[in-house]
């Protein structure tokens, strides 16, 4: 599991080399910037329960044979696993966004995911459509400038976007 500057010293050591002035100025804005990403992981954070019962409202209104009889989150078993998967998947992305790096999202949550949701039968691209929403309401509650000092969050907001992206991309 590495951060934004565990990575670079791994890759710096592995060239036997001082950081690159890029590697530099890259971390030194990851720094400067720093509070964005605090606030970004607070607010999803505290939202969190939010964000997973609207997206899976939202998945449920759009593919409503999954709630049916037979579907894959009909009985509150199966239900209640799949809130909790939504919810360590979110939980996983805030990791990520906290440390600026995707390897604890990639290592600790999303390897092997597939192939689990392959043998349960789950479909992994209702997850993904899952994720994508989820995506949206983090960003929306993540970006909002009311009660926040206001700044330019378009890079943040798209690496944010990337690490659902890449969770989608893991499973469908
Ligand atoms: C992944 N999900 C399920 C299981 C596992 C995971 C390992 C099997 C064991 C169990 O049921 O608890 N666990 C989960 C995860 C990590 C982990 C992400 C990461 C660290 O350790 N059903 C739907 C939707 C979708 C869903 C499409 C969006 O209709 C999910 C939610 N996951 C779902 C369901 C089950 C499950 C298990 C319904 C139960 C499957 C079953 O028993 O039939």
């Amino acid at each position: 599991m590495l951060d934004a500057f565990a990575k670079v010293v791994a890759q710096a050591d592995a060239r036997g080399e001082f950081l690159t002035n890029a590697q530099f100025d890259a971390l030194s804005n990851l720094v400067k910037e720093g509070n964005k990403r605090l606030d970004a992981v607070n607010r999803i954070t505290s939202n969190a329960s939010t964000i997973v019962a609207n997206a899976a409202r939202a998945l449920f209104a759009e593919q409503p044979q999954l709630i049916q009889p037979g579907g894959n989150a009909y009985t509150n078993r199966r239900m209640a696993a799949c809130l909790r998967d939504m919810e360590i998947i979110l939980r996983y992305v805030t990791y990520a966004i906290l440390a600026g790096d995707s390897s604890v999202l990639d290592d600790r949550c999303l390897n092997g995911l597939r192939e689990t949701y392959q043998a349960l039968g789950t479909p992994g691209s209702s997850v993904a459509v899952a994720i994508q929403k989820m995506k949206d309401a983090a960003i929306a509650i993540a970006n909002d400038p009311n009660g926040i000092t206001p700044g330019d969050c378009s890079a943040l907001m798209s690496e944010i976007a990337g690490y659902f992206d890449r969770a989608a991309a893991a499973v469908a």
